[in-house]
């Protein structure tokens, strides 16, 4: 059995703690404060349903604060991308050299800011397809199944985490390895910049960005130059195919932008066409449709009164 951290009780935090303690692995879900817990007291433990609300289960797993001193083995980082720098800092004392970190962050730059802050511990991104909201605190919907792609964040002369793949899909959490994670990262991230700011401009599903089919055909355009300047070949490949096949898939989804805009919530716009538009301007990659994006996105935030970090 392995020991888990969990960091950040939200909707993947719990989707992935309930799904470890259903095999009986030791999860511990980090929170971030003294109320937290003593919410989390009054619960009946993490609750995971289905994406029905048919079924619901509940786990009894533990909870704790970062300052607590036990060490991590296995950390599963699931807080948003604006937070993740602040909630490594909060736990790095309990990290060593064998402690290995998934890192669940949508978007780019989180990620490698956390490998350069903890340049001995393992840390491998994901780039998942699975969706989850949450019903009640601690509480979790498991609304899409998806595959998640894990690798290595910087080279390594480790091997392949065999056990870890083998218990992640023995608890449901279908994972695949692989040596291109950064590759995966960029073409995710260049399909979110693609999609996502247009969904919350237009106010719009992803399927009625046909009606702009210009503009994201000049978009794509310029992705796919900035990921040939950022060595990223392969992700370029196809990509404007690649991101109008995923506007017919998910036609009549709701981005997860425009969701987060719709409830509220601030989004991770510094981590989708924020992180783009600053690699364009390192890479000397012109790129004024992008960067006209970011600022009409960054305005409608700002109209809306959300965050524009
Ligand atoms: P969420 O907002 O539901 O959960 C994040 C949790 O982290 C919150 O409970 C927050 O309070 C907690 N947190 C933040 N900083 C903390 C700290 N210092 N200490 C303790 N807790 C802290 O977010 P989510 O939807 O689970 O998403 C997590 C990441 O996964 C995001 O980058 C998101 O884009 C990505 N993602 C989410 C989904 C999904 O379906 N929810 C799918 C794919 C990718
Ligand atoms: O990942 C997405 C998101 O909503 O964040 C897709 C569906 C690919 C674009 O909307």
């Amino acid at each position: 059995m392995m020991n888990w951290h969990i960091l950040g009780a939200g909707s993947l935090g719990c989707l992935w703690a309930a799904r470890l303690a259903a095999q009986q692995h030791h999860v511990q879900l980090i929170v971030r404060d003294a109320a937290a817990i003593t919410a989390y007291q009054h619960t009946a433990g993490v609750g995971l349903s289905d994406a029905q609300h048919h079924s619901t289960q509940y786990y009894p797993v533990q909870v704790q604060l970062a300052t607590d001193s036990q060490p991590i083995d296995y950390l599963l980082l699931a807080c948003k991308a604006y937070d993740a720098q602040a909630a490594i800092s909060q736990i790095a004392h309990r990290l060593s050299s064998s402690s290995v970190i998934v890192l669940l962050q949508n978007g780019l730059g989180s990620q490698q800011a956390i490998q350069t802050m903890l340049p001995h511990v393992r840390c491998l991104a994901a780039s998942s397809t699975e969706g989850a909201y949450l019903l009640a605190p601690f509480h979790s919907v498991f609304a899409g199944q998806g595959h998640t792609q894990l690798g290595d964040l910087q080279a390594t002369t480790q091997a392949v985490p065999q056990d870890l793949l083998t218990a992640l899909n023995a608890a449901g959490i279908h994972c695949t390895w692989t040596t291109q994670i950064t590759e995966h990262l960029w073409r995710k991230l260049a399909i979110n910049c693609a999609i996502n700011p247009m969904t919350v401009i237009y106010n719009c599903l992803n399927g009625e960005l046909l009606h702009y089919s210009e503009r994201i055909n000049t978009v794509c355009q310029e992705l796919e130059q900035l990921l040939q300047h950022a060595g990223q070949p392969a992700a370029a490949h196809d990509l404007t195919a690649q991101i109008w096949q995923v506007i017919e898939k998910t036609a009549s989804n709701s981005s997860s932008m425009r969701q987060d805009v719709q409830q509220r919530r601030r989004t991770e716009i510094s981590y989708i066409t924020g992180f783009a538009c600053a690699q364009s301007i390192a890479l000397e990659c012109h790129t004024p449709a992008l960067h006209q994006l970011h600022a009409q996105l960054h305005d409608t935030l700002s109209a809306h009164g959300l965050s524009t970090a």
